[in-house]
């Protein structure tokens, strides 16, 4: 307040020259006052105006599938306010953030907390920072009743900038950048009805995903896709699915028919499932997360491919496996956007998990080989057309049946909605550089690429 007295004191020497002491006296009052009231605005606009009542509101909020049990919390305008939080979902992890900046921390299933939130003296928008919690409107409003209490801490978030604004698709992948192996083995003479036991660990962990970019992404197996599973007809598979993550999530494969209600429960962190299932019937299958909401889930990295040959599928020199997905980057380091997600804007679409990684490591093939190319769109938005630029395919199988098998015809593009899949197959007729895409252009160029390099 000093350089503000001071200037009042210069004021009032000025008036009493012009004016005379009784005026002077006059018109300092008046400009003290306007000054007074000048002060009384900033300390408004800081502050919201709001004296503390030292009295203090006590609210239990619950929280359970994807609410809290007191979406609107009403406060005088004044008053401290004092949350004692509870998760009491049975398997998913959940918070509260405040717009004011007070954050909860996760809370696991039948954890509680108390969040000291201070004096309100505005609205405050609360949310579930989870990720895409709050987009399936877990939402809170603390609302500021009475005088004075006509300013909000509104909902907008800061997210730390968007790690695609330092993608550069043009530029090589980083060191130790390894490719996704897109090799699908042989199966070894296996006997009929195998049984498949694996554990599939859930992992959070930092990757590049993009040239300049690196995501927390969610995995199965440490990859995203994760691992392909593979078997034929008959087989049953017993997989031990353990949540090492910090968030819930859960399992559903496409390849069992069964009711979902044991298995595809949401896995709380520390939690696991044993999920067994028998592949009855042929096809590329998607394996995927199955925790609310599966879209940023499945866009964060919890996809994955099983392999289910028919009967009398006939060999081939060369099998290869390919998912295609999107990305949907939040800030670097960061998850998945989960309002990129719902508005279905991609940064990026990609084979097995990292954008034109084929084009910087190409698969191999030699002229005259039949080569098998295994395909699933993952999404968890877009469609695919596979396609080979300068190949024809002679074989096509879509979602459990040939579309194509010997003949004269031929096929371009197999196209696929999310969560089909199928194969095709070719010869190359001569060595050099055939390029894969998805000919729904747009994503070819947002890295749906590869390169088959085929020599003699
Ligand atoms: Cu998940």
């Amino acid at each position: 307040m000093s350089p503000r007295r001071g200037r009042l004191t210069g004021l009032g020497t000025l008036v009493v020259r012009r004016f005379g002491r009784r005026r002077a006296t006059l018109l300092v009052a008046v400009a003290a006052l306007v000054l007074v009231a000048a002060a009384g605005l900033a300390w408004s606009q800081v502050s919201g105006g709001v004296q503390p009542t030292g009295r203090t509101t006590y609210v239990s909020v619950s929280m359970t599938h994807m609410r809290y049990s007191k979406p609107e919390i009403d406060v005088p305008a004044g008053n401290r306010l004092v949350i004692a939080l509870r998760n009491d979902d049975d398997d998913m992890v959940h918070d509260l953030v405040l717009a004011t900046g007070e954050n909860s921390g996760r809370l696991a299933p039948g954890e509680s907390t108390r969040m000291d939130v201070g004096v309100v003296d505005r609205d405050i928008a609360g949310w579930c920072s989870v990720p895409g919690h709050r987009q399936m409107g877990m939402t809170l409003d603390v609302v500021a009743t009475g005088a004075g209490a006509d300013q909000a801490a509104d909902a907008s978030t800061t997210t730390g900038g968007d790690a695609a604004d330092d993608m550069d698709l043009m530029a090589d992948p980083g060191p130790g950048f390894t490719p996704y192996d897109a090799v699908l083995p042989r199966l070894d003479e296996p006997a009929h009805g195998e049984v498949h036991r694996m554990t599939l660990p859930i992992t959070e962990q930092e990757k590049e995903v993009a040239p300049g970019v690196r995501q927390k992404v969610w995995t199965f197996g440490g990859s995203a896709p994760g691992p392909v599973l593979h078997g034929q007809v008959g087989d049953t598979f017993v997989v031990t699915v353990v949540n090492h993550g910090s968030e819930s999530h859960g399992i559903d494969f496409h390849a069992g028919s069964l009711a979902p209600d044991k298995v595809m429960k949401p896995i709380p962190p520390g939690g696991s499932v044993v999920y067994r299932f028998t592949a009855t019937r042929a096809g590329i299958w998607m394996y995927h997360c199955s925790s609310m909401p599966m879209s940023v889930h499945i866009a964060n990295g919890m996809f994955g491919a099983v392999v289910i040959e028919p009967p009398d599928l006939p060999k081939v020199d060369r099998s290869y496996v390919l998912v295609q997905s999107e990305q949907y980057f939040g800030s670097q380091g960061g998850s998945a956007d989960p309002d990129k997600v719902a508005a279905e804007e991609p940064d990026t679409v990609v084979f097995n998990g990292y954008p034109d990684q084929y084009d910087h490591s190409p698969l191999k093939a030699k002229v005259g080989e039949r080569v098998r190319v295994w395909v699933l769109d993952a999404g968890p938005s877009r469609e695919t057309a596979f396609h080979v630029v300068g190949s024809q395919f002679d074989r096509v199988y879509v979602e459990g049946s040939y579309l194509l098998d010997g003949g004269s015809g031929g096929s371009q593009a197999m196209a696929l909605a999310p969560a089909q899949g199928g194969f095709v197959e070719m010869t190359f007729p001569e060595p050099g550089h055939y390029p894969f895409v998805s000919h729904i252009m747009v994503d070819a160029e947002r890295g749906a690429h590869g390169l088959f390099e085929v020599t003699r």
